[in-house]
C-alpha cells in the first residue's frame, strides 16, 4: 500500500491534518490505535481558541458547533472570595468557545469518513521506517494482517505516549517540567451555576469552574500529583468544590478522573520524513487551555509544508515548520506557565500567597495586566507565523 502522508494518531491534530491535506487534494490514510467509540467519548479539553473556531469552519466542519458551541466573552479570576471579571472581549476583540474536544473529534471524524478519506481505527504494533529516505513505511497489523503503508511523509500525532517521538528520540531535545499537583477533573449533570468560567485561587488548592452546555457542567479541582480517585467520594468532591467556588449547582457525576500536570517540549519537531504534532511534540499543564489549541496550530502550519513538499519537492517550507510551531508553542508554554503558577497551591507558605494575590489584582486591577493575559489567553492570531 501506498499514500502520500501515512498520519499516526486520529486526535484533534491527526483528523485535522487529515481534513486539511484532503482539502489540497493530498491523498493520506490516518492509522489510530483505539476504537472509534473510545476516541469519541474520551472526555478532555473544552476551551477551543478563535483560531481553532475558525479554521474549522474554514474546514466546512462547524455546523454542530455553531449551534451547540457556547460562546465566552471572559472569564473570572476568584481570590478572596470575590469574583474580577477579566473582559477578553472587550480587550482582544476576540472570544472563546466551549465545545468538547471528543465533540470536535466527531464532527472531524465523520466529515472524514463522507469524504472517504481511510481512518483505520484499532490498528497495532505501529512501527516507522527508512524516515530518513524520501520513501519512509509505516508497518503496523489491522484485523490481525500485518500491513506495510510506504508513504512520502510521515506525521507523527500520536500523543504524549505514542511511538513517532520514541522513534527520534536520540535526535531530540527534551525539555521536561512535571509539578507537584494534578487535577481531578468531574462531569456533572447540573446546570452550571456561572455565565462564565471562574478560575478560582483558594488557601485548599485551585480550581476551576467549566461546563459543556447549559445542563452539564465541568469543575476541576488541584489535588496531590500522585492522588487516588478512590479518596474522592461524590461528597468530598462538592463540598470541597463549594469551599473553593463559592456557589455551585450539584447533580449527578458521569465522568470523574486525575490528570497530571507537565510542561514538556520536544525540539526538532521534524526529523527526515518525520513531523511531529500537537502531544506527541508538546504538553502543557491545563490551566491555559491551549493543548488542544496548539495541536490544531501545528498542523495549519504542517499542512502547507507537507503540501509544498510533496507536490514540487520543495522543502523550505517543511524546514521552516519545526521553527515556525516553536514560536507558539514556547509562548503558549510560558503563558500555561504563569497561569499554574498564579492560581495553585505551589506549598511556597504566606509569602507567595501573597505574590499570587498580587498578581490577581494586576490583572484585576490594570488594563495592560488584563490586555496581555487575554491576549494569550484567546490566542495570538495566526497569521504572522511563518
Ligand atoms: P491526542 O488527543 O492524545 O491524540 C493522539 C491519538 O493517537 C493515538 N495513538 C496511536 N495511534 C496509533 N498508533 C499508536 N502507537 C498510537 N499511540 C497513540 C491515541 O489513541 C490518540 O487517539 O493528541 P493530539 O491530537 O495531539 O491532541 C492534543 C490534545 O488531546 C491535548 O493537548 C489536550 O486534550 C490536553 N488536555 C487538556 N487540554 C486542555 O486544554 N484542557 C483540558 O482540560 C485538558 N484535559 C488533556 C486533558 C489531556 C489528557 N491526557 C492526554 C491524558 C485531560 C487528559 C486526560
Ligand atoms: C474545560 O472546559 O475543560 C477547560 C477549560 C479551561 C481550561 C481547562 C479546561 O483552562
Amino acid at each position: 500500500m501506498h499514500t502520500q502522508v501515512g498520519i499516526v494518531g486520529a486526535g484533534p491534530a491527526g483528523l485535522t491534518l487529515a481534513m486539511l491535506l484532503h482539502r489540497e487534494g493530498i491523498e493520506c490514510v490516518v492509522l489510530e490505535a483505539r476504537d472509534r467509540e473510545y476516541v469519541e467519548k474520551r472526555v478532555r479539553a473544552g476551551l477551543l481558541e478563535q483560531n481553532t473556531v475558525d479554521l474549522l469552519h474554514e474546514l466546512g466542519v462547524a455546523e454542530r458547533l455553531d449551534r451547540e458551541g457556547l460562546e465566552h466573552n471572559g472569564i473570572y479570576l476568584r481570590y478572596n472570595g470575590e469574583n474580577h471579571y477579566v473582559n477578553m472581549a472587550g480587550l482582544t476583540g476576540r472570544h472563546i468557545t466551549i465545545y468538547g474536544q471528543q465533540e470536535v473529534v466527531k464532527d472531524l471524524t465523520q466529515a472524514l469518513l463522507d469524504r472517504d478519506v481511510p481512518i483505520l481505527f484499532e490498528v497495532s504494533d505501529v512501527e516507522l521506517h527508512d524516515i530518513e529516505s524520501a520513501t519512509p513505511r509505516i508497518t503496523y497489523a489491522h484485523d490481525g494482517r500485518p500491513t506495510e503503508l510506504t508513504c512520502d511523509a510521515i506525521a507523527g500525532c500520536d500523543g504524549f505516549h505514542g511511538v513517532s517521538r520514541p522513534t527520534i528520540a536520540e535526535h531530540l531535545t527534551e525539555y521536561d517540567y512535571v509539578y507537584g499537583f494534578g487535577w481531578l477533573g468531574i462531569l456533572a449533570e447540573a446546570q452550571p451555576a456561572t455565565d462564565e468560567l471562574i478560575y478560582a485561587w483558594h488557601g485548599n488548592g485551585f480550581a476551576l469552574y467549566t461546563m459543556r452546555s447549559q445542563k452539564i457542567s465541568r469543575l476541576y479541582l488541584q489535588v496531590e500529583a500522585d492522588d487516588d480517585i478512590a479518596n474522592w467520594p461524590d461528597d468530598r468532591i462538592w463540598q470541597e468544590l463549594q469551599t473553593r467556588l463559592g456557589n455551585v449547582n450539584e447533580g449527578t457525576i458521569v465522568d470523574k478522573g486525575i490528570t497530571p500536570m507537565r510542561s514538556f517540549v520536544a525540539e526538532p519537531m521534524q526529523r527526515g520524513r518525520l513531523f511531529l504534532a500537537g502531544d506527541s511534540a508538546h504538553i502543557v499543564p491545563p490551566t491555559g487551555a491551549k493543548g488542544l489549541n496548539l495541536a490544531v496550530n501545528d498542523v495549519r502550519l504542517l499542512a502547507p509544508a507537507l503540501t509544498e513538499l510533496i507536490r514540487s519537492g520543495d522543502t523550505t517550507r517543511a524546514d521552516g515548520y519545526t521553527t515556525a510551531a516553536l514560536r507558539r508553542v514556547w509562548r503558549a508554554q510560558d503563558f500555561s506557565n504563569y497561569m499554574t503558577q498564579m492560581l495553585h497551591d505551589l506549598g511556597g507558605g504566606l509569602f507567595q500567597d501573597r505574590l499570587q494575590l498580587a498578581r490577581m489584582e494586576y490583572v484585576a486591577r490594570s488594563e495592560a495586566g488584563a490586555r496581555s493575559l487575554a491576549e494569550n489567553y484567546v490566542g495570538l492570531p495566526a497569521e504572522p507565523d511563518f
